[in-house]
């Protein structure tokens, strides 16, 4: 198969939020596409900058690797600022313009202030966003200066961080827009609908890296209205998966200094751990965690064998797959979607710290480039 895109549902254009028709599902935006499924009114602003209707992607090498019937990869990569956060971010900005609000405000590890100062700057909203010193990835801090963003360096995690913006909105009138904010949380259950139309129906499991834990909890609540609403026959099982240095759920407790490679995870007290315990629960399936190393070598199978690039923490849903497959998971008459969180643009010096990589030198000159390509 050349065109591995899995057909999608036939769904008639019809207009979009510039009352025009749309070509795609893209250009209408997450809104505009489901509006009904969507906490908006009449008085919400509805505007895109184009996030949603992503790929999903067939595997073919990781799905024979596991021994998977049906392997997926939803490319949330692919999304305006290149993370599946822009779902969320489009829903929480329209409604802070609803009910008046005139700027924003979130902490981060870096792709929700990225997303934050994009459809900041779109709406024309001054945009604050608070990060970890030293653990956000490079590609993520210049998308918030080239946005426009004003970023405060916290000389503590992502957990401090939050801590404080939370304590900053609650005083001044600035509308905090991290998955703590539940118009967050609706418009990325959207991706969950996404997948049933592609796939015609719910996949058994799914797999997803867990950090905040906000996206785990979102996807559990589309898939769950999906079904309730009949456009599914069930729903999946969550597989979530933390990063070894960062895993307070699997642990079981919080951690005061998270350490991975994996920034973007890189959490010890996530704001939405009972709901990710309960989407585990209800759905039958676990929050496990998986080592640094196991992140990095899915990482590079991924673009390597799959042509995907994506940020470490994206790779923590493979990596988990691959785990749970070694530990005697049966995959093989089942339907499995991994959450591709993250492009790998984000974070570049990961890739350039791969050790294996070749690169050479040479003159200009034909004649050396064949005697080191050995083909003189
Ligand atoms: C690529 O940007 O928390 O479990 O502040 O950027 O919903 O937190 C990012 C999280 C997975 C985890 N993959 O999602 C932030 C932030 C990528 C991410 C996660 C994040 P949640």
């Amino acid at each position: 198969m050349i065109g591995n895109r899995v057909p999608r549902r036939k769904t008639l254009p019809g207009a979009g939020p510039l009352g025009r028709q749309c070509r795609t599902e893209m250009e209408k935006g997450v809104m505009e596409r489901y509006r009904e499924h969507l906490p908006l009114t009449d008085k919400t602003p509805i505007f895109t900058l184009g996030e949603g209707d992503t790929p999903l992607v067939e595997s073919r090498v990781i799905a024979q690797m596991v021994g998977c019937g049906g392997l997926y990869f939803k490319l949330e990569g692919c999304n305006p600022t290149g993370s599946f956060k822009d779902r969320g971010m489009v829903v929480a900005v329209a409604k802070a313009i609803e009910a008046g609000g005139t700027s924003i405000a979130c902490a981060s590890t870096g792709n929700t202030s990225a997303s934050a100062a994009a459809y900041g700057a779109y709406c024309g909203l001054p945009t604050t966003i608070l990060v970890p010193k030293g653990n956000v990835a490079s590609g993520k801090l210049a998308q918030a200066i080239a946005y426009g963003a004003r970023l405060v360096v916290i000389d503590g995690n992502f957990d401090s961080a939050l801590e404080m913006v939370r304590a900053l909105t609650d005083k001044h009138p600035v509308v905090l827009v991290n998955s703590v904010n539940p118009d967050r949380l609706q418009g990325q259950k959207t991706a969950a609908f996404e997948i049933i139309e592609d796939l015609g129906d719910t996949p058994d499991y799914l797999f997803i890296p867990v950090g905040n834990a906000g996206n785990i909890t979102a996807y559990w609540m589309g898939f769950t209205e999906a079904a309730t609403s009949g456009l599914a026959s069930s729903r999946p099982r969550m597989m979530g998966f933390q990063a070894e240095g960062a895993a307070p759920i699997v642990r079981g407790k919080r951690v005061d200094a998270p350490e991975t490679v994996a920034s973007a995870i890189r959490v010890g007290n996530p704001a939405n751990w009972q709901p990710a315990v309960r989407a585990r629960d209800e759905s039958g399936g676990t929050i496990d965690m998986v080592s640094d190393d196991e992140i990095m070598d899915a990482y590079t199978l991924l673009a390597r064998k799959e042509g995907v690039f994506c940020e470490p923490s994206s790779a923590a849903s493979v990596a988990g797959l691959i785990k749970a497959a070694k530990d005697g998971l049966d995959l093989e008459s089942a339907t499995v979607v991994c959450i591709i969180t993250g492009t790998g643009l984000k974070d570049p010096d990961s890739a350039r710290r791969l050790d294996d990589v070749s690169m050479e030198e040479h003159p200009p000159e034909l004649a050396a480039l064949e005697r080191a390509l050995e083909l003189a």
